[in-house]
């Protein structure tokens, strides 16, 4: 018997061990992917952005320990219940049906619960509207089925950001309905306003790891903010169910230094416009500049 004991002690302690080297295994693992889902992985999407840290830490520390206790504690009420007063442990029922210790208790202590959960959930609900002042501006429009990139203050016109088809996808190591063709480059540790619109139906605007999410609605300026405090890439996706391929129409971001981003927006700014044709003939013959090559970002 107390070997069988021990042996079970032991196999219990292998089971905890191996469980907890998957679980670190796991983390560690997260934390080399981050930016997106991992197979297997438990909790939250680890975030890049304060408001995004905050809210695991109200979900984690606040919500998730409140929910667990409340269930535990209607699931012991049931089995008491069930166990205590069947028919045959409590054959005479009492006659009974008002309590008002009870009633009382029972309407004061969920108050004092949802009042607990409010403090924090206004405090996080308030930081995410107060946006400090915007950095960068980034308009995103949401397509049957594709996204729409415009950096107004850099003079960005709207370019096409589509799936990433699977071959090219692997080919890049990169991760298939993830990935897109073409990313959102964003400053790292600058607050970005990203401005949200539909042109068709409502899609949402989605990245875990920024803790954002916004609906795309025709006829509707939507706004969100981040603030990432590290460099990476980051996915996210549409979030409303928008049509047939609302699964294929991701959102990949850049993270990248300021200096990377001025490179980015400088190879993204229109090219200065080749003299009229009618100069081209002039007197002047510095006039007579090769074109420069089209900007066509026009990608389907
Ligand atoms: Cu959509």
């Amino acid at each position: 018997m107390k070997s069988s004991f021990h042996g079970l002690r032991t196999r219990a302690a292998g089971v905890l061990a191996g469980a907890g080297a998957a679980f670190f295994s796991a983390a560690a693992w997260a934390e080399d992917t981050m930016g997106q889902p991992t197979a297997g992985a438990i909790d939250l999407q680890p975030g890049v952005t304060p408001l995004r840290e905050q809210a695991i830490w109200f979900h984690n520390i606040i919500l998730l320990p409140i929910i667990t206790i409340i269930t535990l504690f209607v699931l012991a009420l049931l089995v008491w219940v069930v166990i205590r007063y069947n028919r045959k442990a409590n054959p005479v029922p009492a006659t009974w049906s008002h309590n008002t210790t009870v009633e009382i208790v029972w309407t004061i202590l969920p108050v004092m619960i949802l009042t607990v959960i409010s403090l924090f959930s206004f405090r996080l609900l308030f930081d995410y509207n107060d946006m400090p002042k915007p950095d960068v501006t980034i308009k995103a429009t949401g397509y049957q089925w594709y996204w729409g990139y415009e950096y107004p203050d850099q003079k960005i016109g709207e370019f096409v950001s589509n799936i990433l088809p699977e071959d090219k996808a692997l080919a890049a190591g990169k991760p298939y309905k993830l990935a897109a063709t073409e990313p959102l480059v964003v400053p790292v540790n600058k607050v970005v306003r990203v401005q949200v619109t539909g042109a068709d139906v409502i899609h949402a605007f989605a990245v875990p790891a920024f803790g954002i999410i916004t609906d795309a609605v025709p006829g509707r300026l939507n706004e969100t903010w981040f603030k990432a405090d590290r460099t990476g890439t980051f996915y996210g996706s549409c979030r409303e169910l928008c049509g047939v391929d609302h699964a294929f129409m991701p959102i990949e971001v850049h993270v990248v230094t300021q200096a990377q981003f001025d490179a980015w927006v400088a190879s993204k700014a229109p090219k200065p416009a080749p003299p009229p044709p009618a100069a081209a003939g002039a007197a002047t013959p510095a006039a007579s500049t090769p074109a420069a090559p089209a900007a066509a970002p026009a990608k389907t």
